[in-house]
């Protein structure tokens, strides 16, 4: 089963946070950028997946269809892991971070949805997990640097039936206004995206510990940084989480032989796909650490990390980007119902993107 085409479709959905302006990456974020890749087969089997594009739309756009469609087109679409690896192989001089991975994980995530679908299973139950599982999801807030709205986004999170709270706050009286919001009895993670030093980052999470804090994400720049993890990980006793920055297996690798987190954050998107997540999952299982995808995701990457979360044997919490979208590709899907998210079980994925949201939404720019 060759493959035929492999096309970038490129989509912009706003959205509201509910708080001020904020944005990464030099840019304020009111849009989401979603990079669908659509791959079609010679049989006429299609596949999507969703490459990493959050503030870099326009260049995984280019690196889909400059670098990856001339190598795949041709290629049996069945040999996932093989292809992967041959583009791992012949694009390693462009780097094996950043746009190159981005962009081989969303064929990869195409080519798992058609495997499904050539199988007549959703994407769980071919890795082994069993139907009609639904999985505990956490609101991960947008950072507000503001208390009282952290109070309110909190309160409004746990009304929408959340019992896990994610924040992206970097300071304690935020962190303290959510946990004096959400009471002693819902779990709070507080994500800083690596802002500080191992000092700076241990004296913050000093200041955090009497909250109780879940875990701390990414406290330390650079995150590769896995030695000064492991100490902060030991020298505070408060669990870390990291991993939406490595990419393949091989950066897990060395953060499990470091000691550096307790649980290990995947993001199917970014890592090389379904393919290298995979692999990410079963290393972790034997270090003891913990899989929690990261998934702040509204294209095939909210599908394809349902359906990995659902086949990992110890399951795991499921990120929602706490925003409000003006389209969503997948309906309901991606509403929490008391504070659960339903894994999809059609074929491949699970579900099917909305043909009409991505006519809607596709940009025409580049
Ligand atoms: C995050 C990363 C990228 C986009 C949105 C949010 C964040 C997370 O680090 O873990 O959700
Ligand atoms: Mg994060």
């Amino acid at each position: 089963m060759k493959i035929a085409a492999v096309e970038a479709i490129p989509l912009e959905i706003p959205f509201t946070h509910g708080g001020k302006a904020f944005g990464w990456g030099g840019q304020v974020w009111t849009r989401l950028s979603i990079v669908l890749v659509r791959v079609e087969t010679e049989s006429g089997l299609v596949g999507y997946g969703e490459a990493f594009s959050y503030a870099c739309r326009r260049a995984v756009q280019a690196a889909v269809e400059d670098m990856i469609a001339p190598i795949a087109i041709g290629s049996d679409a069945t040999d996932i892991a093989a292809l992967n690896q041959r583009l791992q192989q012949e694009l390693h001089l462009q780097g094996r971070h950043g746009l190159t991975i981005f962009a081989i994980s969303g064929l990869d995530i195409a080519l798992w949805d058609i495997a499904g679908k050539a199988a007549g299973l959703p994407l769980h139950r071919l890795l082994g997990a069993a139907g009609g599982k639904s999985l505990p999801g956490y609101a991960s807030l947008f950072r507000y640097r503001d208390a009282e709205l952290v109070a309110e986004r909190c309160r409004d999170a746990t009304a929408q039936g959340y019992g896990w709270i994610k924040l992206h706050e970097i300071a304690e009286p935020e962190v303290a206004a959510a946990r004096e919001a959400l009471g002693d009895d819902i779990p709070i993670m507080v994500d800083t995206n690596c802002p500080w030093t191992l000092a700076q980052a241990r004296h913050h999470a000093l200041a955090f510990k009497p909250y109780g804090i879940h875990w701390l994400e990414e406290p330390i720049f650079p995150p590769e940084d896995f030695t000064s993890l492991a100490r902060l990980q030991s020298d505070t006793g408060i669990p870390l989480a990291a991993g939406e920055n490595a990419c393949t297996s091989f950066d897990f690798q060395k953060m499990f032989a470091a000691g550096a987190v307790s649980y290990a954050q995947p993001s199917v998107t970014k890592v090389g796909g379904i393919s290298e997540f995979l692999k990410v999952a079963a290393l972790a299982r034997t270090q003891g650490v913990e899989v929690m995808p990261h998934s702040p995701y509204f294209g095939p990457g909210f599908p394809a990390s349902l359906q990995l979360a659902a086949a990992l044997p110890d399951g795991a919490l499921f990120e929602r980007l706490y925003v409000d979208l003006e389209a969503s590709l997948y309906g309901d899907l991606i509403d929490a119902v008391d504070g659960n998210f339903r894994v999809p079980d059609g074929p491949g994925l699970g579900m099917e993107p909305d043909p009409d949201v991505i006519k809607s939404y596709r940009v025409r720019d580049a």
